[in-house]
């Protein structure tokens, strides 16, 4: 592997180990039809399970918070079937309260596609959107997120949005719009300014991504360093035809240079030897001059 690959890799274990976080929690009309939803801190309703909402749905569900809170709805999208001849086809209600025989919060009945951005808040602890459609013409549909609030002044804990509304300080900066007027997403310039988001995942994502790095980087230094000791033996050697150029793509290993070294004497031993016969002749011609 090339340094290219090298880096290509550090580049790919640092991405896979980053993940994106704080998703808000969705709960779908089509599979909740009746439920009653506790909410703790902020929720996201979908109309559908699919790109469209579906024909013949007569749902009602029902999003209670604990005391004093209130419920605070906030339409972040929606799109309904337009009215015809005045009077709308697919249709949404908000009833201020456990079921549909509560008043409504929206003074007209909510269908077409100019209900974005805006926000209705209860009077008590619950909120239950009724949602029918006829059965033809499906479009995109709703979304709406139900959050714990109150009205100003807010308590510790709590963001007051432009609009007065206090939800939960935890929300701010999330990408989702819980105050109804996308205050609580203002002065959000980078991800350092959220109080929710969770850090953990990203520290520990970049150090073992940094930890790869750091071992592939080791992995070369030493493969370099194995390879320039085999190319130094092979230049000292005597006989450098003997020895074989070591394959490129073959790691240069301790065993492999054993292997090697072991086929063939460096020539610290060699001249060792030579040395030892050249003084021993030396002490055989002493031996013969003197007799
Ligand atoms: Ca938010």
């Amino acid at each position: 592997m090339d340094s290219i690959g090298h880096r290509m890799l550090c580049v790919a274990a640092v991405a896979c180990l980053i993940r994106a976080t704080g998703a808000l929690t969705a709960v779908y009309l089509p599979t909740s039809c009746g439920a009653d939803i506790s909410v703790t801190s902020s929720v996201q309703l979908e109309s559908g399970t699919g790109l469209t909402y579906t024909n013949n749905m007569d749902c009602n569900i029902t999003f209670t918070v604990a005391s004093p809170y209130l419920v605070l709805a906030s339409i972040e999208r929606f799109e309904l079937e337009p009215q015809r001849s005045g009077t709308c086809i697919d249709y949404v209600n908000l009833h201020d309260g456990a079921d549909v025989s509560s008043s409504t919060l929206n003074t007209d009945v909510m269908c077409g596609s100019s209900l974005t951005n805006t926000s209705y808040i209860t009077t008590g602890q619950q909120m239950t959107l009724h949602f029918v459609t006829d059965s033809s013409a499906v479009y995109l549909g709703f979304n709406i997120i139900f959050t714990v609030a109150s009205l100003s002044p807010c308590a510790g804990g709590q963001y007051t949005c432009n609009n007065t509304y206090c939800t939960p300080s935890s929300v701010t900066c999330d990408s989702y719009d819980q105050c109804g007027d996308n205050s609580d997403e203002d002065n959000c310039t980078s991800i350092a300014s959220s109080s929710s988001t969770n850090w953990t995942p990203l520290i520990v994502g970049l150090t073992l991504g940094l930890l790869v790095c750091l071992l592939v980087a080791a992995f070369a230094v030493y493969r370099r360093h194995r390879l320039k000791r085999y190319k130094k033996f092979q230049h000292e050697h005597i006989d450098r035809e003997d020895i074989p150029d070591p394959d490129p793509s073959y790691p240069v290993t301790h065993k492999y240079f054993r292997g090697i070294r072991g086929q063939h004497p460096d020539i610290s031993s060699y001249r060792a030897t030579e040395d030892s016969k050249e003084k021993q002749l030396q002490g055989n011609d002493e031996k013969t001059a003197e007799t």
